[in-house]
């Protein structure tokens, strides 16, 4: 099944010039960059993207973790690719994120630690989590034109 799925780097990713290092492990595994935009998201923006989380005691970290410099908005495309891509991100606490996720090999703190210090949890990356997430965020984040349709040379591995 083809699927796209929103990922986010968030601002630490980008203030640690993370960005290659990410793109790069999602080009490898074939997945294609179908949009692809830098935003500096604002608190309503925020509160749209986290609606699910809005009400909870981590929100005032959250935003303003996320509106503290620009993130880099892309959406990805292939097989399965929302599961896919949370594997390679890994669990949201990076404590317990395993070696070879993204959030295991680029951050180590925990939950305990951020709550301590009532700031977010540097986790770096966003993905949605399921089908109706990624219909729902792609289309917060991107218009119907900014979404590509063209062939990588992964393709014919992929499709053939
Ligand atoms: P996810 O990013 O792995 O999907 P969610 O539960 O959707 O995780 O939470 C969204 C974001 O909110 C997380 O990536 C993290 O930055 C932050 N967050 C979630 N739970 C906590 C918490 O208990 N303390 C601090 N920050 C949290
Ligand atoms: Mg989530």
């Amino acid at each position: 099944m083809i699927e796209r799925t929103l990922v986010l780097l968030k601002p630490d990713a980008v203030q640690r010039s993370l960005m290659g290092e990410v793109l790069t492990r999602f080009e490898r595994v074939g997945l294609k960059m179908v949009a692809c935009r830098m935003v500096w998201v604002d608190k309503a923006f925020s509160k749209q993207h986290y609606a699910e989380h809005v009400s909870k005691p981590f929100y005032p970290g959250l935003e303003s973790l996320i509106t503290q410099g620009p993130v880099l908005a892309f959406v990805l495309e292939g097989v399965d690719a929302i599961e896919v891509v949370r594997k390679m991100v890994g669990p949201t606490e990076p404590k317990g994120a395993a070696p070879g996720t993204i959030r295991g090999d680029f951050a180590h703190v925990s939950y305990a630690h951020a709550d301590e210090r009532k700031i977010g949890i540097k986790n770096l990356i966003h993905a949605s989590a399921n089908k109706d997430d990624a219909k729902k965020e792609i289309a917060l984040w991107f218009k119907a034109d900014e979404l590509h349709s063209y062939k990588t040379v992964h393709d014919m591995h992929v499709l053939e």
